[in-house]
């Protein structure tokens, strides 16, 4: 156990430092046994100790998986040599020929044990249980190399599978502090950002665990993130410094209010939001002033364009016309219905001015199109642009990277509906448990009597609600 602890070490498996979680989380452990790959005499060793493991807890099975892709080398192994049948999970169905998920022969009623390689909220271990169960196969253990000990046991316990691991994260933590391969200090980081972000099991019966990340990353440390948007970093400090993560959707349609919204309701926001053509009065005079608040009380502006042309048309929307939106709004969006071209043509004028977009991934209206493959899209045209879109409208976090922000506009504190299909939810849902950053509110506040007193109810909820995500609140 000590030797292989050791061995995993020197291969690099098993990191120690500073990582970046596709969840968003900083967390001071990684590990990665798909190096064991190249090193055939470790490969066998974890898998001798995997099938040890089996024997001790006197499994009885009929057949072997290895969770893909880490494991199946694994299970390859343990099945060659201890002559066992292995099954072998497919991660998707092919689209051709036989579409099965699981191949190898299946015999329903049997019993097929998992293998894998690391186990943290136990839903990679779930959702190979889950496949094998429903071809009619009895699925009551799982054996793991490693159990991070982040609730990933009690989360399949509550499924029907024992997990038995070969080392819990603890115990490896102490050998190799034992063989100083690791300081105390960083022990101790370690243990105590295991105890911060256990996984809960699902109060319902289904596949996935709650997710509930305790410590996610703030908005101060996402602004520090090397490859982030230097706008979206501008943004993630304004928001840290005011404590606001509102934006304001200042849809009137003087430029007096619009000014007035601007000077009075400043303190409160991170951003402004305009519809610019809907001012029956604009002039460049009016942006200018409007400049001078954002700078004054420290907001970004925000056009609600919604650009959704060829790339040689929006650039002449965004650059010229009355407009001149790229001259005074830092902020502007673009739906996706183009194609990349939309962006391009955005990026263009916009970068140069160190400008920023939003991608509209979702839209809060009744019946909207942009939802499930259409929004997947979307995140994969922001990713491709990353140097010009800073992040998304949309109804709750649809791309995991830290770097991108979520803005989600439909929001007041009494949910429900508009009479032309706009719809409703509360901060709290939105920011604490749809884990958007910034709420866009129109009329939730210019409908209030006390329309700076309203704003700042807003911006208290939104950023209380921010603060409890991230594991520092208070509970509401
Ligand atoms: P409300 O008064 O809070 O309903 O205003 C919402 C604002 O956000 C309004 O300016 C809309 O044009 C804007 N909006 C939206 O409501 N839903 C969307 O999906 C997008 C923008 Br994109």
């Amino acid at each position: 156990m000590e030797a292989l602890a050791s061995a995993l070490h020197a291969a690099k498996a098993l990191r120690f430092g500073e990582f970046l979680l596709k969840s968003g989380l900083v967390s001071p452990v990684y590990v990665d046994l798909r190096v064991t790959a190249s090193e055939p005499s470790l490969l066998n060793k974890v898998a001798d100790l995997l099938f040890q493991t089996a024997e001790d807890a006197k499994l009885q099975y009929d057949s072997v998986c290895g969770v893909p892709y880490t494991a199946l080398p694994l299970a390859t192994i343990i099945c060659s040599t201890k002559q066992i049948p292995m099954l072998i999970r497919r991660k998707e169905a092919k689209d051709h020929g036989t579409k099965r998920l699981v191949e190898g022969t299946i015999n329903p009623g049997e019993t097929c044990l998992i293998i894998e390689d690391v186990v943290t909220s136990g839903s990679s271990v779930l959702e190979t249980a889950e496949v094998l169960r429903k071809e009619g196969l009895q699925v009551t253990d799982a054996i793991v190399l490693l159990d991070r000990e982040q609730g990933g046991k009690a989360v399949l316990k509550k499924h029907g599978i024992r997990l038995h691991s070969v080392y819990a994260l603890s115990q490896i933590l102490k050998i190799l502090e034992q063989q100083q391969k690791v300081s105390p200090e960083m022990v101790a980081r370690v243990e105590k950002f295991i105890r911060e972000n256990i996984v809960e099991p699902s109060e319902q019966k289904g596949l996935a665990p709650t997710k509930r990340i305790c410590k996610e990353m703030s908005f101060a440390a996402r602004a520090e993130l090397p490859g982030i948007h230097p706008l979206a970093a501008q943004l993630l400090r304004i928001m840290e410094k005011k404590q606001s993560n509102l934006c304001l959707s200042a849809d009137v349609t003087t430029s007096k209010e619009l000014l007035q919204l601007a000077d009075i309701l400043g303190p409160s926001i991170c951003i402004l939001k305009t519809h610019i053509d809907i001012l029956g009065d604009f002039s460049q005079e009016v942006v200018k002033e409007l400049r001078k608040f954002a700078d004054q009380h420290e907001f970004l502006i925000f056009e609600d364009r919604k650009f959704a042309d060829i790339g040689n048309t929006v650039k002449h929307q965004y650059e010229g016309g009355i407009f001149k939106i790229a001259s005074w709004s830092d902020i502007v969006n673009a739906h996706a219905v183009p194609g990349p071209g939309v962006v391009k043509g955005l990026k263009e004028v916009g970068n140069p001015l160190q400008r920023g977009c939003l991608l509209i991934g979702e839209m809060s209206s009744e019946g909207s199109l942009a939802t499930g493959d259409y929004t997947k899209a979307v995140v994969k045209m922001a990713e491709e642009h990353a140097d010009f879109v800073l992040g998304f409208i949309s109804g709750s976090r649809i791309a995991e990277k830290p770097e991108f922000l979520h803005l989600t506009p439909g929001v007041q504190m009494q949910t429900g509906s508009d009479n032309l299909g706009q719809k409703y939810l509360s901060p709290q849902e939105l920011i604490g448990k749809r884990h958007s950053d910034i709420i866009i509110v129109g009329r939730g506040i210019l409908s209030a009597c006390n329309q700076a007193e309203e704003a700042e109810a807003y911006r208290k909820l939104a950023w209380e609600s921010y603060l409890q995500r991230i594991g520092v609140g208070a509970q509401m």
